[in-house]
């Protein structure tokens, strides 16, 4: 067996539409800019970086709410092209690196994800569920809906069929299915009413701050694995939203909630996907630069880096 050079393709998404505060976009270019692709570099991966996408901005006066959800043609066009784009990179056999931008942005990254790999399994570390529907959404910010999407709570089907002879908005997303048994959570603290009862409804495997306490977080994430890949054969898409992290650790985030996740914690769970050698995605989110003084920016930003490269083998011996 002789090890190849692993390719990883860092696709940065300067996206903020899924929220309302403005920042958010501007988290993968800080990320760059503070050496992510030299770090990688000197893991042994080669990477592939051609520059942040540019989004084709949907201005509000042609994006009108739908029901409750806003910005919702912006935020589908957003998330398809990041569909095609996530799902090329994984097709030729490289792992595709999204950096966030905001948490709307992983229905197109687990979309592309399962494009290549329909078996593939998701670990979606975060201190909130993000499977509001439609319905029970309170905020109508799409960031906090991208699973429920992925998993066919919500859809076009659910929005109507109005849109001035233009396609629903994520009628795209129509076909992909992420069956709830193959998601886990880690990390959740701050759940809404209605994704509580999602939650129970479908049996989804889901591992709060509680039982992370209770159990350590070298059980948790075992007890995530055992419930989404069994035996250890399936594909793995990390979806890390570094609101998961306790805010003393990651300040810099939109929706920060106390009594979260350590340094050490998130980077276990890191280090662990990482070795299992399934890890096919990687997607790091909510990384907000504008919110906070420069110093808990510099912090969160450099975090957000070290999460990264601990996924991707810096800290296995
Ligand atoms: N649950 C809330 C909502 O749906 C907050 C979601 N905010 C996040 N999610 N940052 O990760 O609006
Ligand atoms: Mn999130
Ligand atoms: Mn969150
Ligand atoms: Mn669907």
């Amino acid at each position: 067996f002789i090890a190849e050079p692993k390719t990883v393709s860092i696709v940065g998404c300067p996206f903020s539409g899924g929220q309302h505060r403005v920042g958010v976009d501007k988290g993968p270019i800080h990320m760059v800019n503070a050496g992510l692709v030299e770090q990688l570099r000197g893991l042994g991966w080669i990477v592939e970086f051609d520059g942040h996408h540019q989004f084709e901005d949907i201005s509000a006066e042609f994006d009108p709410p739908i029901g409750k959800l806003k910005n919702p043609r912006f935020v589908s066009k957003v998330t398809q092209a990041v569909a095609q784009v996530v799902g090329d990179h994984a097709t030729r056999g490289s792992l595709p690196l999204t950096l966030g931008g905001d948490h709307s942005l992983a229905m197109g990254t687990i979309a592309g994800t399962l494009s290549r790999y329909s078996d593939a399994c998701v670990i979606w570390v975060d201190a909130h569920a993000d499977i509001n529907t439609h319905e029970t959404t309170d905020s109508g910010n799409i960031h906090g809906m991208p699973l429920a999407f992925l998993t066919s709570l919500s859809g076009s089907k659910s929005l109507g069929n109005n849109n001035g002879g233009q396609p629903v908005p994520f009628s795209w997303l129509d076909s992909v299915h992420l069956h709830p048994s193959r998601l886990a959570y880690i990390g959740l603290r701050d759940v809404d009413q209605g994704e509580k009862t999602i939650l129970r409804e479908h049996n989804i495997a889901a591992f709060s701050m509680h039982e992370i306490d209770r159990y350590g977080i070298g059980s948790v994430v075992e007890m995530a694995l055992d419930r989404v890949n069994p035996d250890r054969s399936k594909p793995i898409h990390l979806s890390f939203d570094v609101d998961a992290l306790d805010p003393s650790v990651a300040p810099s985030t939109g929706t920060p909630v106390r009594g979260g996740l350590t340094f050490r914690e998130g980077h276990y769970i890191c280090e662990r996907l990482y070795e299992t050698g399934l890890l096919v995605a990687i997607d790091l989110m909510e990384v907000n630069p504008s919110l906070r003084d420069a110093a808990d920016v510099q912090q969160t930003v450099a975090v957000g880096c070290s999460l990264v490269r601990a996924a991707l083998g810096e800290t296995l011996l």
